[in-house]
């Protein structure tokens, strides 16, 4: 299985690729992890790194290019190496870059993940749980996944990252739409049902990579979403 851990800076990606596997390792499963993010050395340790063939602060100062403009060159680049970049596991973890235009925007990003993709392939879509909070706030964070796993055609669950520090109550989050009465509360109720119509995006877990909460959860998405007995509501 391949899994593309997506989402925006900071969210926690590269901490929970390295608890994660270090839990699938612990579990007995086959895990490898690759570095897809040019612009940081993994903390993880990596099997793969794409930093070995590209490295964003160097293709900064060979374009002129700022930080944005020098990871989305990164990304081109790094379509030359896609096959020096794959690797057999039962589990093979991808980190990938916070920019999100990398995946929402731009080819370089989708045709790097078709190149890897097989026919188990698919996304967690990370969001720090300090910031989805409200209710308007997580239906954003649920829609976004939704756009990630239709451009990059794989299927995409969100995970609530760091756990430890809040803990978002989605019923809670959920129960509050009706009673909402800005301008826009009848988007925010439209787009609730929306989300509960599709099933992917709608099941969300929610993890720590500093003590591991959340982690079993992700562990039966994973393979649920592979299963046709699984029930991903
Ligand atoms: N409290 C808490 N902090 C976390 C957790 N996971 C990550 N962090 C912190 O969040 C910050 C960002 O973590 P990273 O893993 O680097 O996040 P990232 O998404 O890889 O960041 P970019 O690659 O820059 O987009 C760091 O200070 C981490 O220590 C967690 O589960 N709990
Ligand atoms: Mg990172």
């Amino acid at each position: 299985m391949k899994i593309f851990v997506i989402g925006p800076a900071g969210c926690g990606k590269s901490s929970f690729v390295k608890s994660f596997s270090e839990y699938l390792g612990e579990g007995g499963e086959d895990v490898r992890c690759v570095n897809l993010d040019p612009a940081t050395d993994p903390v993880f340790k990596a099997d793969k790194d794409v930093r070995s063939f590209v490295k964003t602060d160097e293709i900064m100062k060979k374009y002129g290019l700022g930080i944005n403009g020098g990871l989305l060159k990164s990304m081109d680049e790094v379509l030359f190496y896609v096959k020096d970049l794959d690797v057999s596991g039962d589990y093979v973890i991808y980190d990938t870059p916070g920019q999100m235009e990398i995946f929402i925007y731009s080819s370089s990003g989708r045709r790097i993940i078709e190149k890897l993709s097989d026919k188990t392939t698919a996304g967690l879509f990370l969001m720090d749980s300090t910031l989805v909070t409200d209710s308007e706030s997580f239906l954003s964070a649920v829609m976004q996944n939704v756009i990630v796993s239709l451009r990059l055609s794989i299927p995409t669950a969100t995970v609530l990252t760091k756990n430890d520090v809040a803990d978002v109550d989605v019923e809670k989050v959920m129960e509050e739409i009706p009673s909402k009465n800005s301008v826009l509360a009848e988007l925010l109720e439209k787009t609730s049902y929306f989300i509960e119509y599709t099933t992917l995006s709608q099941r969300v877990v929610k993890v720590s990579s500093f003590d591991e909460t959340g982690f079993d959860d992700v562990y039966s998405l994973l393979n649920e979403m592979f299963c046709a007995c699984g029930d991903l509501s």
